[in-house]
């Protein structure tokens, strides 16, 4: 098949879903086309049947808002006349899934019928999208595509109560290959990190206010009153100037590290204990299954998607938002338990492959030959 992804290019957890899968496609023989404004990062080197089509809007003195859906939905023509392009595969709903919408009625005035699957992935649903400013065109553009999926149960429920959906919303999980998270030794780094053979917390996020990464701070320095710890910090965002202002005023310069973006999460996830992930809401939680790809149990609130993923006492804990005594008193018994430790590690990695790529990719392929099928159906 030749598929088209659109996607956003970033960190953030959608894009990087979007890459993987764009990427698993590739490696089965699809030739896969990216239509973004970036490279995805997680894209790296060369691959013989993956394509980038860049989104280039030009400025122009009137635009105190550059039109990027309009310019995204000429790429996409173009693409989709010049690539033979068979299906158009959105991730995130805003603008993708009405420039998906726009580029779609312009093709079929040229005789062409390509399908749209939109993948809602959360604060496009959540936060974003279900602001009056964006709903009326998310709620036209999720109906409007041939198929919807949600990546996870939560996500699913919360369109269904917030937006008047006429389709049905399928539930494809999010997956992680398992394959690259074996740990890998990585004895020096760890000793640069933890010297006296500390333990290791981790938390990776976009340092956006909905992540609560000032709780990760506050779970540390309760834990490192008792269990001799370090926290490494990954990401970028927003809060990030008031966490390290946080960070000075609460703990030892020494204890915490700001890593900034990282690409290689494996090599971090190797010599960590726990992940911490706190935040007010998650459809899904990516990182934290990455995380338990790695054997790194999961600290998190009980919120959205997360408790689908993390399943509380067995590979993780699940403590309400904002509860930091409760997250700290769960990571201070489990740090002092090394069977118990030992025995969540192993299932953290058992849930992980339940979410493993070779299972979750096949159930988009299988939509992909649905959503074709009953297209020609309907034309025939
Ligand atoms: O978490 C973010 O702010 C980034 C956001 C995104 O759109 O990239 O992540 C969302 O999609 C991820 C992939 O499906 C999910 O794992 C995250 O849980 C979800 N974030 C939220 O729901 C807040």
């Amino acid at each position: 098949m030749n598929i088209g992804i659109v996607c956003y290019p970033t960190f953030g957890g959608s894009g990087v879903l979007a890459t993987e899968l764009g990427k698993a496609l590739a490696e089965k023989g699809h030739n896969i086309h990216f239509i973004t404004y970036d490279q995805p990062v997680r894209l790296g080197g060369f691959h013989t049947n993956i394509f980038y089509h860049e989104v280039t809007v030009p400025t122009y003195p009137l635009f105190d808002y550059p039109p990027y859906e309009t310019a995204l939905a000429s790429t996409m023509v173009d693409v989709i006349i010049n690539q033979k392009i068979d299906l158009l595969h959105v991730h995130y709903a805003i603008p993708h899934a009405s420039a998906a919408y726009m580029a779609r009625q312009i093709l079929l005035k040229e005789g062409l019928n390509v399908p749209v699957i939109t993948t809602l992935h959360g604060t496009d649903i959540t936060l974003v999208g279900r602001d009056k400013t964006y709903s009326p065109v998310v709620t036209f553009s999720m109906n409007e595509s041939a198929a919807v999926t949600a990546v996870s149960k939560n996500l699913r429920d919360e369109t269904y109560k917030n937006f008047k959906m006429e389709k049905e919303i399928e539930v494809i999980y999010n997956f992680v290959d398992a394959k690259r998270f074996n740990k890998i030794p990585v004895t020096p780094f760890k000793q640069v990190i933890a010297p006296n053979n500390e333990k290791i917390l981790l938390h990776a996020s976009n340092f956006r206010k909905i992540k609560r990464v000032d709780d990760v701070v506050k779970v540390f320095v309760k834990v490192n009153e008792l269990i001799p710890s370090k926290l490494l910090l990954v990401g970028d965002g927003p809060e990030r100037s008031a966490i390290e202002e946080l960070c000075r005023n609460t703990c030892s310069r020494a204890d915490i590290r700001f890593l900034g973006r990282q690409e290689q999460m494996e090599e971090i996830l190797a010599i960590s204990d726990l992940f911490i992930l706190p935040s007010e809401y998650e459809s899904f939680g990516l990182v934290a299954l990455e995380a338990m790809a790695a054997e790194v149990p999961v600290i998190s609130t009980n919120v959205g998607g997360l408790p689908e993923i993390n399943i509380n006492g067995v590979t993780g804990f699940l403590s309400d938002v904002g509860d930091v005594d409760d997250m700290s008193q769960h990571i201070i018994k489990l740090l002092s338990d090394e069977k118990a430790f030992a025995k969540m590690k192993k299932n953290a990695l058992v849930q992980a492959m339940k979410f493993d790529i070779d299972s979750i990719v096949p159930q988009y392929e299988d939509l992909y030959q649905r959503v074709l099928k009953e297209m020609s159906v309907l034309e025939s």
